[in-house]
């Protein structure tokens, strides 16, 4: 069986899943692993036009008022934080990361934490700097360092995937780091606004994200979150009011 057939096999015996979020946004990467599991879920949408994400409803979800929030059958708490869910989900169903006693569970983990705790991060900033900033005006401060942190985080994780011979974050084997490497590639590209950042110097990790457009369960995905065209090698940026990461 290929392995895109194989990702297209429903787990009868999965929890229950509700994913909360909204187009484009980090539920996207969430969305892509529910899919490729072929898991049954349930979204909520939510509405970032009018910050429901703040609403003291959602921030019962998750206190941060931030998407996305996977609440789970059988779990005493909604999840949050999108690195903490993929790995949740990858050991829940036993795919999409290696096994707790693999030889590459390590690599696995630290290039998951490095993902979520320092592109993903750095990412966020770059999105909405204003946050960050005392005056609007102090943009500049910010813009080069911050682009030249995210180019070298890209460009670590381009080293990875030579060193290991790829196609994919682990080598030969696909994993969820490659579709959260995935989104922040594809937010980088279309959302930033700290000057451009392309894929002209990561061929290998553009390499995986052709391979990784071709997927049923990312192109489901994609269309579910009103991603058009091509995700991740020639992004555009969903246009609905109110949608940014
Ligand atoms: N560390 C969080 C970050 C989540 C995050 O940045 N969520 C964004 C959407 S991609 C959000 O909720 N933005 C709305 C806001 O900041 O109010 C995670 O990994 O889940």
């Amino acid at each position: 069986m290929s392995e895109i057939e194989e990702m297209s096999v429903p787990d009868e015996t999965a929890p229950h899943y509700r994913l909360h979020g909204s187009p484009d946004s980090a539920n996207f990467v969430v969305r892509m692993i529910l899919e490729e599991l072929g898991v049954p879920y349930d979204y909520v949408p939510v509405d970032r036009l009018v910050l429901e994400q703040k609403s003291e409803a959602y921030r019962k979800l998750n206190p941060q008022g931030l998407i996305p929030v996977l609440e789970i059958e059988g779990q005493d708490a909604p999840m949050f934080e999108t690195g903490a869910i993929l790995l949740f989900l990858s050991d829940t169903h036993g795919r999409l990361a290696p096994d707790t006693f693999s030889s590459e569970r390590g690599r696995f983990l630290k290039w998951l934490f490095f993902l979520s705790n320092t592109l993903h991060s750095d990412l966020r900033i770059s999105f909405k700097p204003h946050r960050y900033l005392k005056d609007r005006n102090q943009l500049d401060v910010i813009a080069e360092p911050l682009m030249a942190r995210i180019s070298t985080s890209f460009q670590q994780i381009e080293k990875e995937i030579a060193a290991t011979g790829g196609p994919y974050v682990l080598g030969d084997r696909l994993s969820c780091l490659d579709h959260y490497l995935a989104a922040c590639a594809r937010w980088a590209q279309v959302y930033g606004c700290c000057g451009d950042w392309s894929l002209k110097a990561t061929p290998g990790m553009r390499n995986m994200l052709e391979e990784l457009e071709l997927r049923p369960a990312v192109r489901h995905a994609c269309k579910q979150e009103l991603i058009e065209g091509s995700p991740f090698v020639t992004p555009k940026a969903v246009t609905l009011p109110g949608t940014t990461t």
